[in-house]
């Protein structure tokens, strides 16, 4: 009922599809009357523009075994085969209709031969409605080994999956273990890619991915390059291997660094057919040389024996013969330009014959019982499994090989694989998936020489600093430590000279410790992956930390303490008077950021430690090598897990010192005390290092990637910072001590009497001329004195001859404004040079100073820039170095 309606709907399809592509082909050698003849379909692809037109061979084979079928006496004894075919064109839907029209147009057939993968699916499908038997001689998707959606499927083409073995076979051979794959997107090759699939997670070949396309595979191959595919194997119909090999030359996907895997039924020339035709972008040459060392498998669709098959022919003659009828059909087979379909063509012969020798076998039980096949309709069960029982049992020696059938209906076969070799096919040998066995020839040839490799080789190269970067750098800072060592000797040495031992030797040495640590810490920025192995790198990291750290703080912090204190003298001082330094104050304030940074470091180094990190950089080409390898450059940094937590304490710890440290120099930068009488050039110093160090520390953060330049950045800074610090510190102190070998001349420094060199000379002559005025004023005094007498004694005769007052002269018993006491001790400076005033200018009235050997610290002068001078031999007030 159901067949009935089926016939029914598709009755005018198959009238449809007469009217548009014309009565079926009959096929018969002889031409018997119609009684004594078997009737079968068959379809064949030949004429389409995709897939696989392999009709274009086989339907002479077809033909070629019809002949021989009817020619042999002891075969269907009296009767015929016939054949109704027409072209598919490997289209499904076009081959449905051909199906529907070869079924409802008289006579009845009893079997159907089917070819192209996607024709035999839908044929096959539908057939089992009709309880016909469908042979496919050309289909070799796996997927039609499914006996529940093809229960009445026969064919003598193997099924793709067997070339699955072989090509696991073949990357275990050459060592690949990496592939990729490349589909068109039909049932048969899906189904060929999921057994692939599989096949290759059984033997650990991991597939790197698995590209698909309908029609057009630029994308996809484009996707192979980018996912590094070294291996591929590449399953798709001639037509779009075509379009695929014109894509593998555009995006250079071959030559000695690929491997292609591709079916080995195409023709031996496909890659230069049609290419006009089918409008491939690329000349034949491109497509020859894209091919070039390609591999293909295939099963073995041509007896290997030369041995006589069932027809009486060995392979050679069916190949005679078979050249011969294309030939006819106006092949151009003598210079080797075979149709599509030719390698399957014995299948389609030997097919040919399946279906005799079934129809043979089937006609005999059908005799046994009085039926016979010519009564056969589609509706007949009976019968039509009497002809499914005899195929599944069929066995023959055909031109193919052996002919039988599995439970699933499927060929069992070898495989042969080959190899393209300048321009041709060249066997490589046989694999028997049954018993796992691999002939090999031998003659397979790489185009370097050496198997390909299934991924380009990734090298691990680290990135040290270069050794001549860290030989100058380590150089300069061992000369640096050197120096460092030899100040602390000079400093220890003339600890009781004046301009040391007022400079804070203690402080000194104290900064000296501190470079000699920096410029260590020069040493362990460049000591990387060159000198050191991986798991040494966290010590080196933490020596790194605690080196730098601890040096900063000494040798900044002896500065620091040295600027803040001179502050605190000069701010204090108003209130308290002059105060003498304690030098415990000034280590104190080193000790105390010293812990600070002890207890920070200990902090980080026990909750967080620094560990070796690396950074992995993009691959990049190695300078010149043959090899197909890639560099992956690495950098070693020292990082701890919240390393920027770490880094924000610290930086933010020494960044308020800095600034701070700054500032008190800037505010101290006109002063100069007695008590530290460095701390000009110490602010100097304390300028350079805040400005290298907020310098350096951002950009070290932007070139970390950098070796080189953010070791060369590092070092030249560290190394900066201790130079210039040690020469503005140093260089004055040792100049004076050669220019004033002896400790009396040292006027300039001579801060503690308050009085330098110049001023003693200027108080000598004050002295001097202080002297010569007292004999001036006495001389004055004496004169006075005489004419007081001689005023009085004139008063004494005026009185005595007219009795009148004394006069105004009377007043004059005292010098005016020059008291005797005063003159002595109180001088008007009108020499010495002060403040503002140029050398030799007189000081305006009022700027009285003290006695320089005898004054009162306390006195005052007056406030300048905010500070209080208390005493001139105290504070000397300069220009600003700035
Ligand atoms: N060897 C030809 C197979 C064709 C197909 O499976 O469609």
């Amino acid at each position: 009922m159901k067949v009935n309606l089926l016939f029914l709907s598709l009755a005018v399809a198959v009238g449809l599809a007469v009217a548009v592509f014309g009565p079926p082909h009959v096929s018969n050698a002889l031409s018997p009357k119609d009684d004594n003849v078997l009737h079968i379909a068959g379809i064949f692809p030949i004429g389409g523009k995709g897939g696989w037109q392999g009709g274009q061979a086989c339907q002479p084979a077809a033909r070629l075994a019809l002949e021989d079928v009817n020619n042999r006496t002891d075969l269907l004894p009296g009767l015929n085969l016939k054949l109704h075919w027409n072209d598919s064109e490997c289209e499904p839907g076009l081959g449905a209709s051909v199906m529907y029209n070869l079924l409802y147009n008289k006579p009845q057939k009893l079997m159907l031969l089917a070819g192209c993968s996607t024709v035999c699916t839908t044929v096959a499908e539908a057939a089992k409605m009709w309880n016909l038997v469908v042979l496919c001689y050309g289909a070799s998707s796996p997927a039609l080994s499914d006996r529940n959606r093809f229960p009445t499927l026969f064919r003598t083409h193997p099924s793709a999956t067997v070339h699955n073995p072989t090509r696991i076979k073949l990357m275990e051979k050459f060592g690949w273990s990496r592939v990729a794959i490349l589909q068109q997107a039909e049932e048969v090759f899906i189904s060929t890619v999921e057994d692939l699939e599989a096949r290759c997670k059984e033997a650990g070949i991991e597939i790197v991915t698995r590209q698909s396309f309908l029609s057009d595979p630029t994308d996809a191959v484009r996707n192979l390059r980018r996912q590094d595919a070294r291996v591929i194997v590449g399953l798709f119909y001639v037509v779009a291997a075509r379009r695929v090999l014109c894509e593998v030359y555009k995006h250079k996907l071959y030559g000695k660094s690929y491997v292609w895997f591709f079916i080995g039924w195409y023709e031996d020339d496909w890659f230069e057919q049609n290419l006009e035709k089918e409008k491939i972008n690329c000349t034949k040459e491109q497509m020859r040389i894209a091919a070039e060392g390609h591999l293909t498998t295939e099963a073995l669709m041509w007896n290997q024996n030369n041995q006589r098959t069932l027809s009486g022919m060995t392979s050679a003659d069916f190949r005679e013969r078979l050249n011969e009828a294309l030939k006819k059909e106006n092949y151009d087979i003598d210079n080797m330009r075979y149709p599509e379909g030719y390698q399957e063509a014995p299948l389609a012969y030997d097919a040919v014959w399946a279906v005799a020798l079934a129809f043979n076998k089937t006609m005999e039980k059908l005799d046994r019982v009085g039926k016979s096949l010519k009564n056969f309709t589609y509706t007949d069960k009976e019968t039509a499994d009497d002809i499914y029982s005899a195929i599944n049992s069929t066995q023959f020696l055909g031109v193919s090989g052996h002919v039988a059938f599995s439970s699933q209906g499927d060929r069992i076969a070898l495989t042969q694989i080959e190899q393209m070799t300048d321009g041709k096919y060249v066997l490589l040998g046989y694999y028997d998936t049954q018993s796992d066995n691999l002939t090999w020839n031998n003659k397979e040839k790489w185009i370097s020489g050496k198997i390909p490799q299934d991924r380009t080789i990734v090298r691990t190269v680290l990135r040290t600093v270069s050794l001549g970067l860290f030989i100058s750098m380590g150089t300069v800072s061992v000369v640096g430590i050197l120096w460092a060592i030899a100040l602390i000797v000079f400093n220890i040495m003339h600890r009781h000279r004046r301009v040391i031992e007022t400079s804070h030797p203690v402080c000194n040495t104290i900064m000296l410790v501190g470079v000699c640590l920096c410029l260590g810490s020069v040493f362990l920025l460049g000591l990387d992956g060159r000198f050191v192995e991986a798991e040494g790198y966290p010590a080196v990291c933490q020596a790194r930390a605690w080196m730098l750290t601890l040096g900063f703080t000494l040798g900044y912090g002896a500065m620091f303490s040295k600027v803040w204190r001179v502050h605190r003298l000069t701010t204090k001082s108003k209130q308290n008077g002059m105060k003498k330094v304690e030098p415990w104050k000034l280590y104190w304030m080193v000790g105390g950021l010293f812990v600070v940074d002890i207890i920070l470091m200990l902090c980080w180094q026990i909750i967080d430690p620094l560990q070796r990190s690396i950074e992995v950089f993009p691959l990049e080409d190695p300078p010149s090598t043959d090899d197909d390898i890639k560099i992956r450059p690495e950098l070693e940094h020292c990082e701890s897990q919240h390393n920027a937590v770490w880094l924000g304490i610290l930086c933010g710890y020494k960044g308020l010192i800095l600034i701070f440290g700054l500032f008190l120099a800037y505010e101290t930068r006109s002063i100069k005390v007695k008590q530290i009488n460095d701390s000009r050039y110490v602010g100097m110093a304390i300028y350079n290092v805040v400005v290298l160090c907020l310098i350096t520390a951002p950009v070290i953060m932007v070139i970390a990637s950098q070796q080189d330049a953010s070791f060369a950045f590092e070092a030249l800074a560290i190394i900066f910072c201790c130079f210039l610090s040690m020469a503005l510190v140093f260089v004055p102190k040792i100049a004076e001590i050669i220019e004033h070998p002896r400790d009396k001349v040292e006027a300039k420094y001579n801060t503690d009497a308050g009085v330098s060199k110049e001023d003693e000379d200027r108080y000598h002559s004050l002295l001097a001329e202080n002297d010569e005025l007292q004999k001036l004023i006495a001389t004055k005094e004496e004169k006075i004195r005489i004419l007081k007498i001689k005023l009085q004694e004139r008063d004494a005769m005026k009185l005595g001859t007219d009795g009148t007052a004394p006069s105004a002269a009377e007043g004059m018993n005292e010098p005016i404004g020059l008291g005797a006491g005063g003159v002595r001790n109180n001088l008007i400076l009108g020499r010495i040079h002060h403040g503002n005033s140029a050398p030799g200018q007189l000081e305006p009235a009022g700027l009285i100073l003290p006695d320089p050997l005898t004054a009162n610290s306390d006195s005052a002068i007056g406030p300048i820039s905010g500070y209080t001078r208390s005493s001139q031999s105290d504070f000397e007030f300069s220009e600003s170095y700035l």
